[in-house]
């Protein structure tokens, strides 16, 4: 397979490739990595850009100074390798006072410092010439039905995000919020747990129109979900505004296994999308190819970035098997065969009105539903075809 280049767009989190692989039952198995060089690694390996929340990069905690001093030092790693952030996020989640939540904790001083240090990470963002502000929610949510007046933190969410953006529109910065929804882990339940219920929220806001989503695949496939129907629908309602891709082994607690090592049909499905479009046309996805993924705990540092580089070759594989299954004349007409392209012909004609519908006796009255009803739609030969591009074989 060929190598990835920058052109390729693809993105880390410095959390992925950084993360010491301490959990539940274990303490961490491999030593700090400094940002700088997984920069500059991550640069080495093709990738075009890096994205972090604030404590990836400056420690919870650091003094102003050091907050300077450390940026600089990031800041010139960056320039040395032609890196970009495009994504930046913060913390919300990790220290001890984020334990009940930060813009839905019940205690309102938590709300007041979560939403200090989110705005302070947004300008930030905004400086290192990031598009994007991702917010996980991670604590925001309750182990117990008790625990929460959910109208109410359903309103103090709402309440942060519109703050943050219309601080992100006061300031004109060219920064647009993507909401990332997750079920569970580590709250027992999390608030907008799903791609759909975060849309249906995004609606009821006030500055909604620079809110979106980064749905991640492994958070999908967590609530049973079909990642890839779910992002067609954020492309469809033009808010897939990034993207976490990594896989997931059914539902179990958030793998975080390298893209393509988990549901690899599905991973499939997704690249052909994000590559290849809609069938029929329509919105298309063009941001960055962005990771979320986590090196197994039993990986050493070759393993990190073995892991790292795992990503990015699974993702140039399922896109020219992609190319190659949309390419071939047999699927074009088993597309055709199947109705697919059909889909695209609106139902009502154009200039028709519901009153010709309901005057066109072919439509209804004189239709031989019988006859209809035996169409059979060839998906299941469809699907076979796709399976063998995936795997290589046509
Ligand atoms: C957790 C996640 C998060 C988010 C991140 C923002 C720590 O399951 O996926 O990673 O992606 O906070 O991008
Ligand atoms: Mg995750
Ligand atoms: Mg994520």
């Amino acid at each position: 397979t060929r190598t990835p280049i920058p052109a390729d767009r693809f993105s880390f989190g410095l959390w992925t490739v950084g993360w010491r692989a301490q959990d539940q039952f274990g303490s961490a198995s491999r030593p700090w990595l400094d940002p700088v060089e997984s920069v500059t690694k991550l640069a080495e390996l093709g990738a075009a850009h890096v994205t972090f929340h604030d404590d990836d990069v400056v420690p919870f905690g650091s003094s102003a100074f050091d907050r300077e001093k450390i940026l600089e030092r990031f800041k010139g790693a960056l320039a040395d390798t032609g890196i970009t952030v495009e994504m930046v996020t913060t913390d919300t989640f990790s220290h001890p006072i984020f334990k009940d939540g930060a813009f839905t904790s019940n205690d309102r001083r938590v709300r007041r410092y979560g939403l200090r240090k989110v705005v302070r990470n947004v300008d930030l963002a905004a400086e290192l010439g990031a598009t994007t502000f991702v917010m996980w929610g991670g604590r925001e949510g309750a182990e117990y039905d008790s625990a929460k007046d959910l109208n109410a933190a359903h309103a103090r969410y709402a309440e942060g995000i519109d703050t943050v953006a219309a601080y992100i529109k006061e300031k004109g910065y060219d920064l647009r919020i993507a909401i990332e929804p997750k079920p569970n882990e580590p709250r027992g339940d999390i608030l907008l747990p799903t791609l759909g219920h975060a849309l249906g929220f995004i609606a009821q806001l006030e500055h909604g129109d620079i809110v979106g989503l980064n749905p991640e695949v492994g958070h999908e496939q967590m609530a049973g979900l079909n990642y890839t129907t779910g992002i067609a629908q954020a492309l469809w309602a033009g808010k897939l505004f990034h993207i976490d891709l990594n896989g997931q082994r059914t539902i179990k607690f958030d793998q975080d296994l390298v893209f393509g090592h988990g549901d690899l049909f599905s991973a499939f499905a997704t690249v052909d999308l994000l590559e290849n479009g809609f069938p029929g046309g329509g919105p298309t996805y063009d941001g960055p190819r962005h990771f979320d993924y986590k090196p197994s705990r039993t990986e050493d540092k070759q393993g990190v970035w073995d892991s790292a580089a795992a990503n990015m070759s699974s993702y140039i594989l399922l896109a020219e098997r992609a190319k190659a299954f949309r390419a071939d004349p047999e699927v074009q007409e088993a597309l055709e065969y199947s109705g697919v392209l059909e889909l695209s012909q609106p139902t009502l004609a154009e200039g028709e009105s519901l009153a010709d519908l309901l005057a066109d006796t072919s439509a209804y009255e004189d239709l031989d539903v019988d006859a209809v009803a035996e169409r059979g739609f060839g998906f299941v030969r469809l699907n076979q075809l796709a399976m063998e591009h995936a795997i290589g074989a046509r």
